[in-house]
C-alpha cells in the first residue's frame, strides 16, 4: 500500500478532557508520523468552511458551533495507507456505534461531541491538508 497523508483533527471536547497526548500516541504507534501540527481557535467561517459539504445537513449550525467551542489540534498524518488507518483508528461517528478500542469509543460520549475528524478520501485529505497547511509547514519523515 502507498504512503499517504491525511488530515486529523483533535476536537474541542476531547481537548479539554486532556486528551491530546493519548489521542496522538495512537497515530504512532499504529505507525502514522505527525508531519505537521498546530493548535488553533477555529473561527465561525474557518469552520465553516471546512465542512461546507455538510451545509445543508440539519446539523450544520451545530457543528460549527461545537467545532468552534474551544481550541482544537490540527494534524498531517503520514503513513501506508493512512487515510483508512486513521478512520478505523477514529470508530464510527457515533461513539455509540464505534468499536471498543476505538478513540471515539474510548474519548467520546455523543455524535456531536465526537473527540476526532480524519479525512474520508483521498480527495478530501488533499483539500483538508492545504485548508489548514501550507507546503512549508508540512514535515516529511
Ligand atoms: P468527521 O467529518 O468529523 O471526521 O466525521 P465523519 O466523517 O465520521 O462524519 P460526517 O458524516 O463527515 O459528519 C461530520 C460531523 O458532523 C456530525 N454529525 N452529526 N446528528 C447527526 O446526524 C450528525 N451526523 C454527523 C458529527 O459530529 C460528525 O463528526
Ligand atoms: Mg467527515
Amino acid at each position: 500500500m502507498a504512503t499517504e497523508r491525511t488530515l486529523s483533527i483533535i476536537k474541542p471536547d476531547a481537548v479539554a478532557k486532556n486528551a491530546i497526548g493519548e489521542i496522538i500516541a495512537r497515530f504512532e504507534k499504529a505507525g502514522l508520523n505527525v508531519v505537521a501540527a498546530k493548535m488553533v481557535h477555529l473561527s465561525e467561517e474557518k469552520a465553516g468552511g471546512f465542512y461546507a459539504e455538510h451545509k445543508e445537513r440539519p446539523f450544520f449550525k451545530d457543528l460549527v458551533g461545537f467545532m468552534t467551542s474551544g481550541p482544537v489540534v490540527v494534524q498531517v498524518l503520514e503513513g501506508e495507507g493512512a487515510i483508512a488507518k486513521n478512520r478505523d483508528l477514529m470508530g464510527a461517528t457515533n461513539p455509540k456505534e464505534a468499536a471498543p478500542g476505538t478513540i471515539r469509543a474510548d474519548f467520546a460520549e455523543t455524535i456531536d461531541a465526537n473527540a476526532v475528524h480524519g479525512s474520508d478520501s483521498a480527495e478530501s485529505a488533499e483539500r483538508e491538508i492545504s485548508y489548514f497547511f501550507g507546503n512549508d509547514e508540512i514535515c516529511p519523515r
